[in-house]
């Protein structure tokens, strides 16, 4: 079928998901170095397979001149989060940036697909500079929690590639588990407010003592 030279025609999304990678990868560091709370947890990526473009293809009547702006995922990136709040400070963070333009969002979080699937995705516009100048590719970046992760790896491998074929008990099951990590989610960023509360609560306290002793000392 295909006129595509495969090899060639993924030289700019292999380089996107390397530099992509780096680029948030260097990012967490930066947090770390300033001692600061990383919403970045884990950074992976991957150029999708040539037969799994061709499934896609099939699968959304993509031709192949419309693969390039039609098909958003040939670059993936994942960035794995510790707090469901960190994925809108993720999300916010790639806004910001100037060496990419953040083109379409779609909030899976708020509205989770039918199966359970809970991820924010963000499709980017990114320059790749090759030995024959720039060229805008796009690029699918999935943002999520660790839980979330670990439901939807899982579920991957048992259904989605099925196209939902399991019998519904199954997909219940799988639901229940994806309300179940969701909850997981909640109650570490009930814990965490928690812990950050008591630990203003005891900064503020001690600068109360200090300020007292320090007006007895005049
Ligand atoms: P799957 O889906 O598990 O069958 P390095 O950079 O050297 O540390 P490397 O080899 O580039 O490592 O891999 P990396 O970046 O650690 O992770 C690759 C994995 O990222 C893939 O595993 C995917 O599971 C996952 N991944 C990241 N982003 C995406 C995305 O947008 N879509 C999908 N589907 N997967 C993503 P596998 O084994 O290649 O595939
Ligand atoms: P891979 O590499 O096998 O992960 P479509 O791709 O047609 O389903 P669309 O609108 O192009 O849909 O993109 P969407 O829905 O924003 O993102 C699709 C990707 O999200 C999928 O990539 C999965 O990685 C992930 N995803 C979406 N729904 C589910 C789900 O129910 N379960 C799991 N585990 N992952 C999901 P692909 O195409 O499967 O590629």
């Amino acid at each position: 079928m295909s006129e595509i030279k495969w090899n060639e025609f993924l030289i700019p999304y292999t380089q996107a998901v390397d530099e992509l990678k780096l680029k948030f990868r260097n990012a967490r560091k930066e947090f770390l170095e300033k001692n600061e709370h990383s919403p970045i947890e884990f950074v992976t990526g991957r150029v999708k397979t040539v037969d799994s473009i061709k499934e896609k293809m099939q699968r959304r009547y993509i031709s192949e001149d419309l693969l390039e702006q039609d098909m958003q995922d040939i670059s993936g990136i994942r960035i794995q989060c510790q707090f469901v709040e960190d994925i809108y400070d993720v999300a916010k963070l790639l806004h910001q940036r100037e060496d990419m333009r953040v083109i379409e969002e779609r909030d899976y979080i708020a509205n989770s697909k039918s199966s359970g699937y809970r991820s924010y995705h963000v499709v980017i516009e990114y320059p790749i500079q090759l030995a024959t100048g720039q060229k805008n590719i796009l690029a699918e970046i999935q943002i999520r929690t660790l839980a979330m992760n670990f439901w939807s790896t899982i579920e991957h491998s048992l259904n989605y590639k099925y196209q939902g074929d399991f019998p519904e008990e199954i997909n219940e099951r799988l639901k229940r588990a994806a309300e179940a990590s969701f909850l997981l989610d909640e109650e570490m960023s009930k814990i965490r407010e928690e812990i950050q509360d008591a630990q203003q609560y005891f900064t503020d306290r001690k600068r109360d003592v200090n300020n007292s002793t320090g007006s007895h000392k005049k």
